[in-house]
């Protein structure tokens, strides 16, 4: 291996060295440890040291860095205490997810670490947001993120490089090359000769770079951040290395021919280093013993601490509150000037009120700059606020959720419009993965709101019709809110944009043209979790949300003999069943309707709910109406077929009949 020296000091070159002999001194004490059974699980990063330890050496120390699982180097480098660490890794209190998550799955702001998800991908979009953040505040700052090899696969990578490039974003994209994800090997996993030709496609550049020599590793990535932080754009390196243990401990390298295993021991970053050093006359061998002992002495007195910890626990009341960051609701009352405007105004009015008051407020989208998005609620925003805070996204859901959680961890806001609710399942996984997941993980909120144009009845078909709440409303961590009126969706959005927890805000596109109400013009707000009864009645209770709203008044007025309870709920998560429940055992009967399809929806777990709390009180079965169990059909005769209300009709006269 040839090592250049540059211009580093004899300092730089030991402090290197002893920051890549720490990481691979912690790991063979694992796997010690892990033979004795007294840690379950480790991904190894030996022989990959010199990378994580590198790169972390050229950031400075307020810049953020993502790594993977096999970064232990970032962590020993960014001098997170070992204790915690430790405890960390054993599920104990001082690590940093109170025994929530495990091995390196956890952030901490206070060493600007962003750790992963299991599902890899989302990180570099995440590096992408904190990227945008450094660059609206105009700070001069590189955010690292690392990758493997195997993961490059991922939609994900593409679509953060794409918008990174788009954007101009000054991320340092670092793929770890080291020959196999899990058992498959490369040439399995992509076909191309280096992965850094993909950075071309993106208009990207690009660096390969000798994973296994720290000295190149760290001059060529100091010397890159640096024309980064002069000139802010992505950067997409290769670091050529190896896996030199299994994917995990457990799984084995028998996959792995010998020659190669060979070839890479040869290569191994500490030891030729090691070498190196001593022939260079910069290292004696009693140095090397005497920082071996002292290592070895952190480790030993840093597990016992951890050791001496004892196992977690917790109690149910801890655990939910955790859940959810804590969100001091204010509120703000709606004045007596109104103007009658659409649901669509409404929603456009609590928009610019609140990108007025903040002004770290960001909105992404597909076309929602200049052309206003395709329900144009954003029209002339770009003028207002201009096209830094008002962002066309390229055509990458998922991408741009991420982006969304990196903004957050930076400290700003941000509002995500789904150009149709349908299209939040190419943005799935970083909503139910990362942004509901993050505060009970490690405490970060996710300051983030997804605008949801959603419903039938509009004649657009299986793709653009679904109204799609329940798989939301099925996930700890999201809220979920569903208005059915101008003046809620204003209230309601402006509380979503406030609190700092993920929101899926759902907006009727059936309602967005049809239904006008007299708005208050000021900035208010209105609670979560408290339902409003639209009318008093003592026959029966209607619970519905959204357009079922609109559906339950419409019948009933055709049966002004059924006097009826109607709740409109507006929002599912936190869900207002006090409400329900009072008058359930005012009325003794309860209908509700949705317009999702039954099964697993919000009418199940109400009815549920009702049974459990209000069973002495009910005088007939609670009954639930939803739409067919089937796609969303095109055809208009077919769409009312499909959608509840005719049905809800013969339910709620079947009801008062019982
Ligand atoms: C979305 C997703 N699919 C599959 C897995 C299972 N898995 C975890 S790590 C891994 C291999 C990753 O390979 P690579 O990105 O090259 O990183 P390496 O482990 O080699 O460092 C696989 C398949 C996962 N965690 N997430």
């Amino acid at each position: 291996m040839r090592y250049h020296i540059g211009d580093l000091t004899q300092e730089k070159l030991l402090e290197l060295y002893k920051e890549m002999l720490k990481p691979r001194m912690i790991e063979e004490k694992m796997l010690v440890l892990l033979r004795q059974g007294k840690i379950s699980k480790w991904f190894s990063g030996i022989g990959q040291e010199a990378i994580s330890v590198g790169v972390t050496q050229a950031l400075k120390p307020e810049e953020y860095i993502l790594p993977m699982h096999r970064n232990l180097g970032v962590f020993t480098s960014r001098k997170v205490p070992l204790n915690r660490l430790f405890s960390q890794w054993q599920g104990k209190k001082s690590g940093f997810t109170n025994g929530r998550d495990r091995s390196f799955h956890f952030g901490t702001q206070e060493y600007k670490i962003v750790g992963m998800i299991s599902h890899l991908g989302p990180q570099l979009g995440v590096a992408d947001g904190i990227a945008l953040a450094d660059m609206l505040r105009r700070k001069r700052r590189v955010t690292a993120v690392f990758t493997g090899e195997g993961a490059t696969s991922e939609g994900d990578f593409h679509e953060a490089l794409n918008v990174a490039s788009v954007w101009n974003l000054p991320v340092l994209f670092c793929i770890e090359n080291n020959g196999y994800g899990l058992s498959t090997p490369t040439k399995e996993q992509y076909n191309c000769k280096d992965l850094v030709d993909r950075a071309k496609g993106y208009g990207m550049e690009s660096r390969i770079i000798d994973g296994n020599n720290i000295l190149e590793v760290y001059s060529k990535v100091n010397e890159l951040c640096k024309a980064i932080r002069k000139r802010p754009r992505p950067i997409l390196l290769e670091f050529k290395t190896f896996r030199m243990r299994g994917h995990e401990e457990a799984s084995g390298t028998k996959y792995v021919p010998e020659k190669l295993m060979k070839k890479w021991a040869k290569k191994d970053p500490i030891s030729n280093f090691e070498t190196f050093l001593l022939e260079q006359g910069v290292l004696g061998g009693a140095q090397i013993e005497a920082e071996k002992e002292k290592i070895s002495d952190e480790i030993n007195d840093n597990l016992k601490l951890a050791f001496d910890e004892p196992q977690m626990e917790s109690t149910e009341i801890k655990e939910l509150g955790n859940v959810y960051q804590e969100f001091d609701y204010k509120h703000f009352e709606k004045n007596v000037d109104t103007k009658n405007i659409r649901f669509v105004d409404a929603v456009s009015e609590g928009l610019e009120q609140s990108m007025d008051r903040y002004n770290e407020l960001i909105i992404m989208g597909q076309d929602i700059a200049d052309y206003g998005g395709v329900f144009k609620i954003t029209e002339g925003f770009t003028e207002k606020f201009g096209k830094k805070r008002v962002r066309n996204t390229p055509i990458c859901e998922s991408a741009i959720v991420s982006a969304a959680m990196g903004l957050s961890i930076n400290g700003m806001k941000a509002i995500l419009e789904m150009q149709f609710a349908d299209f939040v399942s190419s943005g799935f996984n970083p909503i139910v993965n990362y942004l509901a997941k993050v505060h009970y993980r490690w405490g970060q909120n996710a300051d983030v709101v997804v605008r949801m144009p959603c419903g039938a009845g509009v004649g657009a078909g299986p793709f653009h019709s679904q109204t799609n709440e329940a798989w939301f409303t099925k996930t700890p961590g999201l809220k979920v809110a569903y208005p059915a009126f101008p003046s809620d969706a204003k209230g309601l959005l402006n509380t979503a944009i406030n609190d700092p927890n993920p929101v899926l805000f759902f907006e009727h596109k059936g309602l967005y043209r049809s239904v006008y109400e007299d708005v208050p013009t000021n900035y208010y707000t209105l609670p979560f979790g408290k339902a409003n009864v639209l009318r008093k009645g003592n026959a029966l209770t209607v619970a519905s949300y959204g357009a079922g709203v609109h559906w339950a008044i419409e019948i009933l007025e055709k049966h002004p003999e059924i006097d009826a309870d109607v709740i409109d709920l507006r929002t599912l998560q936190p869900l207002d069943v006090d409400t329900v429940f009072a008058s359930v055992r005012k009325t003794s009967k309860l209908i509700i309707l949705q317009e999702d399809t039954l099964f697993g929806g919000i009418a199940s777990d109400i009815s549920a709910m009702v049974m459990e709390q209000c069973f002495e009180h009910l005088d007939a079965p609670v009954k639930r109406v939803g739409s067919l169990e089937t796609p969303v059909p095109f055809a208009k005769k077919l769409e009312e077929n499909y959608l509840p209300k005719q049905r809800f009709e013969a339910a709620l006269l079947e009801l008062y009949a019982y």
